[in-house]
């Protein structure tokens, strides 16, 4: 077994330890001569994973690839690692697929819409992790979400995801069966991150399940679709029936992140800024200079995290 390799045996993450050390749970790898990350456009054979990404302790990710650079630029200069106006190079410039930025220990990768996206990103990442010999990571989802009874533009982190009938668990086929993970994600780091949103003073913020969907129309109940079977009563009923059972937010990753982390060992968590209220509308209809305020929000708060984690802030 290669130094360092950790079998987890068990498959829920509640019960995946909670080890400084990226866990990868897959013996064939230990047989290939090297590991070709095809979406990073990045391979074991031809860079120099521990050289690049040996320092990395804080992987943000999101949706959108400029806005995961803007990110970066934004922390340069927080960090006062560098010019922030300068431009920075894309990592995965080989590929359309994602954008990878790094600056000092802060890497930044964009993961697209939904949960097939970010889960291919996922395998490449955490294997990227371990490859480089990683320790000590913290994994963050920086995002957008819809909100349901909050104020738009209030944040939410996330304390576990639940699925469209408000399970926390995360359920996909392999081998034509169902295997089903754990969604919980680390209470401790969502209270730090409460805390330093609670330092900023700038905007909302709660602790709340967040809803993960396979659809941004009829999955999280919109009326405005090209297709639409319910009415809006059914509509509010859910939405509803969705807050009682705690849910504050709703987007369309949390849940594979969540399980993908778990099953990694590493620290997680998903902090989203909430556009509209669904509770009132469906569509989002603010300003876009209004929408740019609110994405910067969670990019704020967890750079204050991170500053605080360096002795910085
Ligand atoms: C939030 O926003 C996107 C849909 O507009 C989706 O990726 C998500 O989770
Ligand atoms: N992202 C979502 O998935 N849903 C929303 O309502 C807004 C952003």
């Amino acid at each position: 077994m290669a130094p360092g390799f950790t079998m987890e045996k068990k498959e829920d993450g509640q019960s995946t330890s909670k080890s400084a050390s990226i866990h990868l749970s897959n013996p064939h790898l230990q047989k290939m001569k090297e590991d070709i990350l095809y979406h990073f456009d990045l391979g074991t054979g031809t860079h120099d994973f521990p050289a690049l990404f040996g320092d990395v302790k804080f992987v943000c990710v999101g949706g959108s690839p400029s806005r995961m650079k803007a990110f970066t630029k934004y922390i340069t200069g927080e960090l006062g690692l560098g010019d922030p106006d300068a431009d920075i190079p894309n990592i995965c410039a080989g590929t359309d697929r994602y954008a990878m930025y790094k600056v000092g220990p802060v890497l930044s990768v964009s993961h697209g819409m939904g949960i097939p996206s970010i889960s291919i990103m996922l395998h490449e990442l955490i294997k990227l992790l371990y490859h480089s010999k990683c320790c000590n990571v913290t994994v963050i989802r920086i995002g957008t979400s819809g909100g349901i009874g909050l104020e738009p533009g209030s944040v939410v982190i996330t304390s576990q995801s639940v699925d469209a009938s408000f399970k926390p668990q995360f359920e996909q086929i392999i081998l034509g069966k169902a295997v089903v993970r754990g969604t919980q994600l680390d209470g401790e780091l969502a209270r730090e991150l409460m805390e330093c949103s609670q330092e900023i003073q700038e905007f909302k913020t709660v602790i709340g399940s967040t809803m993960c969907t396979l659809d941004f129309y009829e999955g999280q109940a919109r009326l405005d679709g090209a297709f639409c079977f319910y009415t809006e009563k059914e509509k509010l009923q859910y939405l509803q029936a969705a807050y009682d059972a705690g849910v504050r937010n709703i987007e369309m990753e949390s849940s594979v992140f969540a399980a993908m982390c778990n099953l990694g060992g590493l620290r997680a968590a998903v902090v989203c800024v909430t556009l509209l209220n669904r509770l009132e509308g469906d569509q989002i209809s603010s300003s876009h200079d209004v929408l740019v305020d609110y994405q910067q929000r969670p990019q704020k708060l967890v750079c204050h995290f991170i500053k605080k984690q360096l002795g910085k802030a």
